[in-house]
Order: structure tokens, then C-alpha cells, then sequence
């Protein structure tokens, strides 16, 4: 397989996650969001919407592009179902599903790249408040829910996919300047998918393409 990934997207971070949770060995090819790289013909031909993650893989000699970081840890879930990243319960598969879709559809929409250049350029508005005040919202109301569901990690004692999300939603809210100290679930769960393999692994600063 190959990941078309930004070190530090937080969409391609939980791919990134998945990949090393579940030891799927993976080409890594960088695609630079700051470069604008991802509106080149080359990229648009993988993404219609011009974004990362894009994970390229080969199924019966057919070279398949799969987009959207939720629909492809489903396609991992299915695919190589070892080491899984959803819990066996419908309940707590639920959980799973709805922390994850609080993060991928509630803020990092509102902290993607194009959204904070449309507001600084075309809106003239402040972009860092924008984001800070979003990331607030979104992590306030993923640390009330969390109190419900979370063990060791967000949902139960296992690691899943939403930890695979919330790693790197916290990475995002410090770049962004939105502090995450008044959500003491969300810190504790993030403190030991830290001291994980795969979460080392995966990290932005370990990528190939990091910057300082
Ligand atoms: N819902 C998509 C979001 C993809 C997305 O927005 N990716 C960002 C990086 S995290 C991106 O490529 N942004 C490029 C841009 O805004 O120009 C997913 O989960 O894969």
C-alpha cells in the first residue's frame, strides 16, 4: 500500500495510526500542503476534493484510491481484521463511531487548511480565533462525552479509532493555540496512546517529510 500523506495533516496522522496499530507495511509518499501540492493534476487525479490522506492499494491487479480517513479505517476494519481498532459490542462500536465523527465532521472542517485561508483572505477575519474557537467547542463537548465512555483508552480499554482521532485533534488544537487543559479525560487517554508503539511510530515529528 502507499499513504499520499502530510506529516503534520491530522487527517493522514490517523491513517498513519491505523496502519502502524494494525503493522500493515506502507509506502509513505509526501504530499506538500504547503507547497500547494495537493491541487496539482497529479494529486486531483487521486482526490477529487484535493485533499489527504489517499491510500493507494491493489486488490485483484486493480490499483484502488481510497479517500476519506473514516472510510478507510472501515476498509482496514474489513480488509485485515487483526489487530482490530473497533470493539466487538454494537454499543460500544457506536461510541467508537460518534467520538470519531465529533472530530472528523465537528472541527477539523473548521481548522482545514482551505477553510482558514478563506477566512483570513476572502472574509478578512481572524483565522487563529476562528480556530481556537471551534477547537474549544468541538474538544468541550468531546471531553463531556468521553466521561461517559472512556477507560484506559476513549472508548473502553481498548485502543481504537477514536483514539486514532483524538491524537491527532489534540496535535492539531496546540498548533492552532487552543488549549486542551480543561479536558482532564481527553489529556489522561492521550497520555498513554503516547507511550504506544504505533502512536510513536505515527507521530508528525517521525515523518519524512517533517519540518522543524
Ligand atoms: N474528511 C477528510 C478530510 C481531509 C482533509 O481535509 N485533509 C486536509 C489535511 S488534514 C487537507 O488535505 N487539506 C488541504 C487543503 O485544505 O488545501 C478525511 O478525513 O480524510
Amino acid at each position: 500500500m502507499k499513504l499520499y500523506n502530510y506529516w503534520r495533516s491530522s487527517s493522514s496522522y490517523r491513517v498513519r495510526l491505523a496502519l502502524h496499530h494494525k503493522q500493515l507495511p506502507f509506502e509513505y509518499v509526501p504530499v506538500s500542503l504547503i507547497k500547494g501540492e495537493q491541487h496539482q493534476p497529479a494529486h486531483r487525479s487521486r482526490s477529487a476534493s484535493g485533499t489527504v490522506p489517499v491510500l493507494e492499494d491493489v486488490v485483484d491487479g486493480k490499483v484502488l484510491l481510497l479517500t476519506q480517513s473514516v472510510a478507510i479505517f472501515e476498509y482496514l476494519e474489513e480488509r485485515f481484521p487483526a489487530r482490530p481498532l473497533l470493539p466487538k459490542g454494537a454499543v460500544q462500536r457506536s461510541q467508537v463511531r460518534a467520538l470519531a465523527e465529533l472530530i472528523n465532521s465537528g472541527i477539523q472542517p473548521l481548522q482545514n487548511l482551505a477553510v482558514l485561508n478563506y477566512v483570513k483572505d476572502t472574509l478578512k477575519a481572524d483565522q487563529a480565533a476562528w480556530a481556537k474557537h471551534w477547537i474549544g467547542l468541538g474538544l468541550a463537548a468531546l471531553e463531556q462525552q468521553a466521561t461517559q465512555t472512556a477507560g484506559q483508552f476513549l472508548v473502553g480499554d481498548e485502543f481504537s479509532w477514536a483514539d486514532c482521532c483524538l491524537v491527532p485533534q489534540l496535535f492539531a488544537a496546540r498548533r492552532f493555540g487552543a488549549d486542551p487543559s480543561s479536558c482532564p479525560t481527553l489529556l489522561a487517554v492521550e497520555a498513554r496512546c503516547l507511550t504506544l508503539d504505533a502512536v510513536k511510530n505515527a507521530a508528525p515529528e517521525a515523518q519524512p517529510d517533517a519540518q522543524p
